[in-house]
């Protein structure tokens, strides 16, 4: 019987569940080349961490590795129901977050090694946490795209409005969206994952394939906030916090379009209403690229052993 020893939080609501003991020998060498191994020799073990029984589509697991770089505290490798992520902001908080409660960091900056680069988390003494993110940039501006009809519509069904948004990266690539003629309400969740799934099928198939993302914006219902957001993730599940690396890629197309000074504030607020702050500063104006610091506050909720045994048929999770 295989024990594996968690600890889960969450960030504005999106689960973080932080592998502290138990997990793969991913052998040596940078995180990047860590996650390759995970990819291809334990993919099973994933599952079975954030999959049901044990978890659920929401959940986003957080192995933690040796970093390649040793002024970091730590390595860690982010994944979800379907696979992996580049950055995870609401992670990398709730890593904090717990690498806090078992004593292992105090108040102040850390840098921790992800598959696409060093970030710098701050503990902040609020018990916020502030990340510097990987640099952000907007890819492509005014992408159109035309959204399909659901599947099973009758063939004379209008077809949905042609939307258009921007492709970014923040960490994980997003395709954005401010016009798209939907209720950015929790009421309307079922509604909204069925059509950014269908957007971010046209997305990929229009030339786009890297967009694993959705984001879409609206107004805000809490007056500090700038805009509300929904953000699909790559597993169909809708992210319950503001999204970090979707508030970068924001960001990136905000100091692009002129439209937020650097240092300046931008609160968003995610579809069930929980906060992050973020602002950035120009890296390089002409390439468009921002660093680009999100903050907001993680909770720990659970500490649990998981045992894994191989006579039981749902041990390596249920596979979508
Ligand atoms: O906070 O960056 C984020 C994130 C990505 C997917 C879910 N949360």
């Amino acid at each position: 019987m295989n024990r594996i020893q968690i600890i889960d939080s969450h960030t504005g609501g999106e689960p973080t569940r932080v592998l502290i003991n138990g997990g793969p020998d991913l052998g040596s060498g940078t995180v990047a080349e860590r996650l390759k191994t995970f990819r291809e020799q334990h993919d099973a073990f994933r599952s079975a961490v954030v999959n049901e029984p044990r978890g659920s589509d929401v959940l986003v697991g957080a192995l933690l590795v040796e970093p390649g770089d040793k002024s970091c505290v730590t390595g860690v490798i982010f994944f979800n129901n379907v696979g992996y992520l580049g950055m995870c902001g609401h992670g990398t908080i709730g890593l904090m977050v717990t690498l806090a409660h078992m004593g292992r960091i105090k108040p102040g900056e850390h840098r921790i090694d992800t598959p696409v680069g060093v970030v710098t988390a701050t503990l902040n003494a609020d018990g916020s946490v502030s990340v510097d993110n990987v640099p952000s940039y907007r890819k492509v501006k005014g992408v159109t795209i035309d959204v399909p009809n659901p599947a099973g519509a009758l063939a004379t069904a209008r077809p949905e409005l042609p939307v258009t948004g921007d492709v970014a990266w923040g960490g994980n690539w997003f395709f954005l969206v401010e016009r798209h003629g939907q209720a950015l309400e929790l009421a309307n969740v079922e509604k909204l994952t069925d059509f950014t799934w269908r957007l971010r099928q046209a997305v990929n198939a229009q030339g786009f394939p890297e967009v694993d993302h959705v984001e879409l914006f609206g107004p805000p219902v809490n007056s500090w906030a700038k805009s509300r957001n929904f953000v699909l993730c790559p597993g169909k599940a809708y992210d319950r916090s503001p999204c970090g690396t979707g508030t970068s890629a924001k960001l990136a197309c905000l100091a692009a379009d002129g439209k937020l000074d650097e240092g300046q504030t931008w609160v968003q607020e995610s579809i069930i209403g929980s906060l992050f702050t973020g602002r950035y500063r120009w890296l390089d104006r002409g390439a468009g690229t921002i660093a680009s610091t999100i903050t907001g506050t993680a909770f720990v909720n659970a500490e649990a052993t998981l045992l894994l045994q191989e006579e039981d048929p749902f041990c390596w999770g249920i596979r979508t």
